[in-house]
């Protein structure tokens, strides 16, 4: 058979299991990398394994998410983390050095490696032709153990580009375009591979933009071809002598195909409050902005701001509109600083904010009442910019900054001609990447007192009688389940403290219910936990005592999560089922344990509605392995017990 390029990659990762669609397999990770959001955890759970070092070829920890140290809590996570990545063989990127899956693209990431990130846009380092998949931080910290990545195989769809762009349409139209086409549920279960003589036109960091929001996709992950464009952007970073050149076979087989003609593309956006939720720009025109933000994982290069500054050159923001930048990495800054950029963006009265994820993730950059804000990042879910109601519309860096200067949303093909960007000789500098040492016997892990130990889970029950404490609808994200924002990322690394903001932005009680009742049952729609990889939107319900969820789907990175921690994640059979439940209904499992037992791919599990008087007919679809997960209450008690993690013996 011709084979994809993530055919080829998959076997030559393959540790266990057999190729093939729908089949369970385990995968060798080559890199991991986790961020300070969800590190704090995988470093604890990595602790908890009891291994020496990683057994990566690499593991990088950044600090790029909550840098605004407004209490002790966050610093302390730092300096936890910092002390970690010495102790256990890890590269620590410190605050300030820029987004991971950015500072990754630059300084580490190679073709045809596996990478595994905490991190749900790890998929960005796809656009240099690796295997890049986020996971919740158990995952990546029983990789950095040594232990295989286990995943469903996937269906491939090729996407093949063909033409090429017209001038101020970009690389993220292309992905809007996609998100337009096959929505926020339409990558669920899929990776995505480009191929087709369109690519050749599109830069390593274009097709990380488009790599990376593959992600809002439900993908598991996305991937180009490593070529000669490859080459060029791994010499501009000194680093080609990793650089191989990595293709489907001529006519490779695809699950699904897709086509997507470059030249017929123009400025798009996401508005309120999906990122399939995709018009063209020209539809909005005249749309009053207040807000513009530039940055993200997904536009956030030196290519991306380096437009916008010429933009921006010797004219001002709009007055009405304020804007702010947060550069991709401390290389990005550096390099806008030295080609003038930066000046051009000082001068026109944007704000320049540190190199990080800012307020992508509503650290910071709040929008006001009613504003509409205009952003290049990724996600617009409601309330994920910090502000409940919020009005965010997702753009290219070229609409973003056409838009700051007029005030309103503004198609950029009315700027004139397309300025000229060219790529100087980088400064690189990885002095704020800071290696392990050698010798790291006498390094002390520092644990400030926002560090609280791991929660921990029982074994599953073998019957039981729960409430159903909240019923959501369709497409819930992760941040809706458990938010970000500058008051509650401080408490990623204290689960007890996070568990009272769970699904606050729906239902306040929820926490102090979920108490009372002594734990319950979540009942949801489609696509339950899309988003965020955050697996502390399945710690703090378990610490709250949710056994099950019982939904009409499940986002990849969430249903797994939930597995890690134990609990059961079930599938309405029947839609309607979902109608005729409530919140505050009474239900109840029998035998529960018995059934999750079964070694088969699908057990039917049918529960009373003791309320209602009904019974409920729901599956659950898990292999042998995560069965065993959910039985002993979590995978860290699974390996625990079984002591499945060895330290390997140091050669004499
Ligand atoms: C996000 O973009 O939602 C985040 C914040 O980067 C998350 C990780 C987190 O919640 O810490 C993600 O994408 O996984
Ligand atoms: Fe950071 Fe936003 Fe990217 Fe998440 S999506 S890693 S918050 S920049």
């Amino acid at each position: 058979m011709t084979l994809s390029l993530t055919y080829k990659l998959f076997r030559e990762h393959l540790v266990e299991g057999e190729l093939g669609l729908g089949n369970e397999i385990g995968l060798k990770i080559d890199q991991t990398l986790t961020q300070d959001a969800t590190g704090t955890m995988a470093y604890l759970q990595f602790e908890a394994l009891g291994l020496s070092k990683v057994m990566t070829e690499l593991s990088v920890s950044y600090v790029d998410h909550n840098l605004l140290q407004s209490g002790f809590e966050n610093m302390d996570d730092h300096v936890f983390l910092q002390s970690v990545a010495a102790k256990y063989g890890i590269y620590y990127s410190r605050p300030g050095n820029g987004i991971c899956h950015q500072v990754h693209l630059e300084r580490f990431g190679i073709p045809g490696k596996t990478l595994l990130g905490s991190d749900s846009h790890t998929p960005t380092n796809g656009g240099l032709g690796m295997l890049a998949i986020g996971a919740g931080g158990l995952d990546v910290a029983m990789a950095m153990g040594g232990h295989p990545f286990y995943l469903k195989m996937p269906k491939v769809v090729g996407i093949k580009l063909q033409g090429r762009l017209q001038p101020w349409v970009s690389a993220k139209d292309v992905i809007l375009e996609i998100l337009r086409q096959l929505t926020v549920k339409g990558g669920v279960g899929k990776i995505i591979e480009y191929f087709g003589e369109g690519i050749a036109s599109l830069s390593v960091p274009e097709r990380a933009t488009i790599t990376n929001m593959g992600a809002e996709l439900g993908a598991m992950t996305s991937i180009f071809p490593s070529d000669e464009r490859t080459k060029e952007y791994l010499s501009l970073q000194k680093r080609v002598h990793v650089w191989k050149s990595l293709q489907a076979d001529e006519n490779a087989y695809y699950d699904e195909k897709l086509e997507i003609d470059l030249s017929s593309l123009e400025p798009l956006v996401a508005c309120p409050q999906s990122p399939d939720n995709v018009h063209t720009v020209r539809e909005y025109e005249g749309m009053p902005v207040q807000q513009v933000l530039i940055g993200s994982c997904t536009n956030s290069s030196f290519k991306d701001l380096t437009i916008v500054a010429s933009v921006l050159k010797d004219k001002h923001v709009h007055p009405h509109t304020t804007m702010a930048v947060n550069p991709g990495s401390k290389q990005v800054y550096e390099n806008i600083a030295a080609n003038g950029a930066l000046t051009h963006f000082i001068m026109a009265g944007a704000r320049m904010l540190e190199a990080g994820c800012g307020g992508c993730i509503g650290m910071g950059s709040a929008p006001g009442t009613n504003v509409n804000s205009v952003r290049t990042f990724n996600r617009n879910f409601p309330g994920r910019s910090g502000t409940p109601n919020d009005n965010v519309y997702l753009v290219s860096p070229e609409v973003a900054a056409a838009t700051a200067l007029n005030g309103v949303l503004t198609d950029p093909r009315r700027l004139g001609s397309y300025p000229k960007i060219s790529w100087p000789e980088l400064h690189i500098d990885d002095s704020q990447i800071l290696p392990p040492p050698r010798d790291a016997s006498s390094v002390e892990i520092i644990r400030g007192p926002n560090i609280k130990p791991l929660p921990y889970n029982e074994r599953f029950p073998t019957r039981f009688e729960k409430e159903v404490i909240i019923k959501v609808g369709d497409n819930i994200s992760t941040d809706t389940i458990m938010k970000a924002g500058a008051k509650v990322l401080p408490l990623r690394s204290n689960i007890p403290a996070m568990a009272e903001y769970v699904f606050e932005p729906l239902d306040p009680s929820f926490a102090r219910l979920a108490k009372e009742k002594k734990g319950g049952i979540i009942v949801a729609g489609a696509n339950y936990g899309q988003g965020s990889s955050r697996e502390h939107a399945a710690l703090a319900p378990m610490y709250l005592g949710i056994k099950a969820v019982i939904a009409k789907n499940f986002a990849r990175i969430h249903k797994d999560n939930l597995v890690n921690v134990g609990i059961l994640p079930l599938e309405f059979v029947n839609e309607w089922d979902y109608e005729k439940v409530e919140k505050g209904d009474v239900l109840f499992l029998d035998d529960v344990r018995e059934q999750v037992t079964q070694e088969i791919p699908i057990t039917t599990i049918t529960i009373t509605n003791k309320t209602k008087n009904t019974l409920i007919a729901t599956k659950l679809d898990l292999s042998p392995r995560q069965r065993k997960y959910v039985l002993t209450g979590g995978l860290l008690n699974y390996v625990r017990e079984k002591n499945i993690l060895k330290e390997p013996k140091e050669p004499n």
